[in-house]
């Protein structure tokens, strides 16, 4: 296992007046160690590396971590992020180019002298790394977001949240039978009665050959069997066949997230999932064990699927909160579009907004298709989507495609010479950074490499947007957090622009009234944030 999780019996910390400090885990129930659990529950100042996992470990043992001041994992992700790890080996190597003599394998290791190089290690890295967060302007990001965040997160997962294990199975099953009558209907037309559709080469035989179905884009094993490939043949000749393998592939997702879902209900009846702060190279959090953020937003499976996350024990409802318009408000802001600031002032639907300039329309006039496009317009330049991807995507010709495209740059120059500045100046700089001064560095963008080169320029494009909204929800979760003390309320979730809170008797107008007005007043933009809240018996019926 990975240091810090499971397997890993002994933490290695370092207290404020540096001294270093070597805990196996074994001996902390023994009466003894009473004086080293008070230390440990107090504000006093610790040094840690993965701090939130050294918080599980002593949860365990009825200890409750407090005072987390470094933790210099966190910094070596503010520094370099998307590195593969951030193990203390690792790091320690990384940023000062020495070898930690102790297995990257855990902790437990650490013997009498073990346990010393670890607190060592981390101590010469929380001298080091905080120079150069300072060096980049990032201390501040670093020490009064991500730190203050390492505790509400190990909360939030120590709390999780309750399901109703019966809906999770019952829709498993449901999901495992579609799977099954997809896979039959699929093997009737294609006259095969073992066809495995899961098997490339098999697949490739019937599509090419029994189905006769024109090409798709050629791989080292024949033609491509890929999802994006059979969408979009799909797209462009129908056939039964095609709709039964999409349909197969998506019922497969589900029941494996379902059953992602069943074998992490713990014994207290809750989902724990992990909140990982460091694996996201745009800021973002990420969830694990289970993934929470692949569970479909839109669709009718994804509300099935909210339906089972239910109120616990002991509280009244569900409340949810979430961010409209995020990334196009932090678009807006970015690029000081005249435009796109005056319909966020005025109130405007802002696809609506723009739709009606782009296709020169009345607001009123723009229809649900209209601004479906727009909608994906405007996301897509976010993506660095070219005309012809957006072409694919609403499946008209290039060339109309590329008018709308033209429509939008001409009427929102603001976005146009954003778009162009960003990844100019990242060229410049090697890197992008949020309105927070996160950076994400993109050395690729000088490479002599066109695919590898604009693979930089999409990220470019997008980082200092996406990562100026993690930002944003970041700060909400720790205003919240402050607010919400003496209450018995608490955030249990935080999934794309989403807090999920779980409602005491009660609590509720008071605390939906602080979670609205510290989520609006995370940051002051040139466009207002908007935010909206929802209560219901489970996360979807908690959905506005
Ligand atoms: N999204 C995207 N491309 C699209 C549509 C959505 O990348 N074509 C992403 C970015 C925003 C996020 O999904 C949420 O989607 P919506 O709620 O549909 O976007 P919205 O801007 O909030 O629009 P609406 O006002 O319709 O909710
Ligand atoms: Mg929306």
């Amino acid at each position: 296992g990975r240091p810090g999780q499971g397997d890993a019996t002994s933490i290695s910390l370092v207290d404020a007046t540096f001294d270093g400090l070597h805990i196996e885990l074994a001996d902390l129930s023994a009466e003894d160690d009473k004086a080293l659990a008070t230390w440990l529950e107090s504000d006093a100042e610790k040094f840690l590396h993965e701090a939130k996992a050294a918080y599980h470990m002593l949860k365990g043992r009825g200890i409750e971590l407090n005072g987390i001041a470094h933790d210099t994992a966190l910094a070596a992700y503010l520094l370099r992020p998307g590195q593969r790890t951030y193990e203390l080996p690792d790091v320690y190597q990384r940023h000062l180019r020495k070898t930690l003599e102790a297995s990257s394998e855990q902790l437990s290791l650490l013997d009498d002298t073990g346990g010393i190089d670890s607190a060592a290690a981390i101590m010469e890295l929380t001298v080091e790394l905080t120079k150069l967060l300072q060096e980049i302007d990032s201390y501040q990001l670093y020490a009064e977001l991500e730190i203050p965040l390492v505790s509400i997160l190990a909360k939030m997962e120590a709390t999780g949240i309750a399901v109703d294990i019966d809906t999770l199975e019952s829709q498993q099953e449901v999901f495992a039978n579609h799977v099954e009558a997809e896979e039959k209907a699929a093997r009737e037309l294609a006259g095969d009665e073992k066809l495995n559709l899961n098997s490339p080469k098999q697949l490739q035989t019937v599509l090419f050959e029994t189905l006769d179905l024109p090409k798709t884009k050629k791989t080292k094993t024949g033609y491509s069997t890929a999802a994006k490939e059979i969408e979009q043949l799909a797209i462009n000749h129908p056939h039964p066949f095609l709709d039964h393998l999409l349909a197969h592939r998506e019922y497969q997702k589900l029941k494996t997230t379902l059953e992602g879902l069943i074998k992490t209900v713990q014994s207290d009846g809750r989902i724990h999932t992990t909140f990982n702060q460091t694996v996201a190279s745009t800021g973002r959090l990420s969830s694990t064990d289970p993934n929470l953020q692949n569970i479909p937003v839109r669709t009718e499976s994804g509300r099935t699927i909210r339906s089972a996350f239910i109120v616990g024990e002991g509280y009244e409802t569900l409340l949810t909160a979430d961010y409209s318009q995020i990334e196009m408000r932090v678009m807006a802001h970015l690029s000081q579009d005249p435009g796109l600031i005056e319909a966020y002032k005025e109130g405007e639907d802002l696809h609506n907004y723009v739709g009606s300039r782009v296709f020169d329309v009345p607001v009123d006039q723009v229809t649900p298709e209209l601004r479906r496009r727009v909608k994906a317009m405007s996301y897509g330049l976010v993506y660095g989507l070219s005309a012809f991807g957006l072409s694919q995507q609403l499946s008209i010709p290039a060339g109309e495609a590329k008018k709308i495209m033209e429509a939008y740059f001409d009427r929102f120059g603001g976005v146009k010479k954003y778009l162009a500045d960003v990844v100019e100046q990242a060229r410049k700089d090697g890197y992008t950074a949020t309105v927070f001064g996160r950076r994400r560095y993109l050395p690729e963008l000088t490479s002599d490499n066109r695919l590898a080169r604009e693979n930089a320029e999409r990220a470019a494009l997008n980082a200092p947007i996406q990562g100026t909204a993690a930002d944003i929800i970041k700060v909400a979760m720790i205003r919240v957090d402050n607010a919400l003390e003496g209450f018995k309320s608490r955030v249990l979730l935080q999934v794309h622009d989403e807090l999920v809170v779980e409602i005491a008797p009660g609590e509720l107008a008071e605390v939906r009234e602080i979670v609205e007005r510290e989520m609006d007043a995370s940051i002051s933009l040139r466009v207002p944030l908007e935010v909206s809240a929802g209560t219901g018996d489970n996360w979807d019926a908690a959905a506005h």
